[in-house]
């Protein structure tokens, strides 16, 4: 099974709901801020906004981004970005999500980059998330939940997330598919097999629950299987969304 591609569904809509999130994001910036990068369109177009407002209000802006790919867009804008490891706060961070609910819970890692994705938003005051309103359900789990796991006796791996899978899919969901996320246009990263592998190494199996009825519990059966570095449900993390030019708060 190919990971899930972001390509929206009505791309003018969808981009200027995203570019409205993101300008509305603009707005927590101020000057001397610690920023965190997401990955991802949204968080492209807010990467770009951010560059240009840094320019033009010549603002003391130090970045952290969630991807090479992200890291690359900011540099290219003229963004200023910290050095790996030597961080240890952000004031704030933004990105983008491939699902939210009405209690701010998301599922995130269409595009890869969950864990320095979910390390960024747990280093931050204040993570905020920007996505047009086609993000929005009313139960998570349409979207196939991204699991981040070493590249190691996948097999193993993959039995142990069996379990896990026929504890938890919706009825409705397909068999699980013992499968890594294949590489896709953009991709860059591989193994021999066309695996695709994340910018730390690891690779991706997307689990095709249909619904998550109780991802507390999910989050905690995944961190519990040796292997599995990380999972893409961010259940505490956000406390601000902006969509649809609405402020959604915890
Ligand atoms: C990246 O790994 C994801 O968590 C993104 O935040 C997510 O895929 C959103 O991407 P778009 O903004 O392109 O929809």
């Amino acid at each position: 099974m190919n990971g899930p591609l972001n390509i929206s569904k009505n791309t003018d809509k969808a981009y200027q709901a995203k570019y409205d999130a993101a300008i509305q994001a603009l707005t927590y910036i101020d000057n001397n801020m610690r920023v965190g990068l997401g990955t991802g369109s949204t968080a492209n177009i807010f990467i770009d906004l951010l560059g240009d407002k840094v320019k033009t209000e010549n603002l003391n802006i130090h970045c952290v981004a969630t991807s090479d790919e992200s890291a690359k867009r900011a540099l290219a804008v003229g963004l200023s970005l910290l050095p790996d490891a030597y961080t240890d706060y952000l004031d704030i961070a933004i990105d983008g999500a491939d699902e939210f609910d009405n209690q701010l819970r998301l599922i995130k890692g269409g595009g890869g980059a969950l864990l320095r994705e979910k390390i960024i938003a747990q280093a931050t005051k204040n993570f905020i998330v920007i996505a047009d309103d086609s993000k929005y359900v009313d139960t998570l789990g349409a979207f196939p939940l991204p699991v981040e796991c070493v590249y190691y006796e996948l097999k193993m791996i993959f039995k142990n997330l069996e379990v896990i899978f026929n504890r938890y899919a919706d009825s409705s969901a397909p068999e699980f598919i013992p499968e890594f996320r294949k590489k896709r246009k953009n991709d860059i990263n591989t193994d021999n097999n066309n695996v695709f592998l994340t910018n730390l190494g690891h690779s991706i199996i997307d689990l095709d629950l249909k619904t998550i009825t109780d991802p507390e519990n999910l989050a905690y059966d995944l961190q519990n299987i040796a292997g599995i570095v990380e999972h893409g449900l961010f259940l505490k993390e956000a406390n601000i969304i902006l969509t649809d030019n609405r402020v959604l708060n915890k």
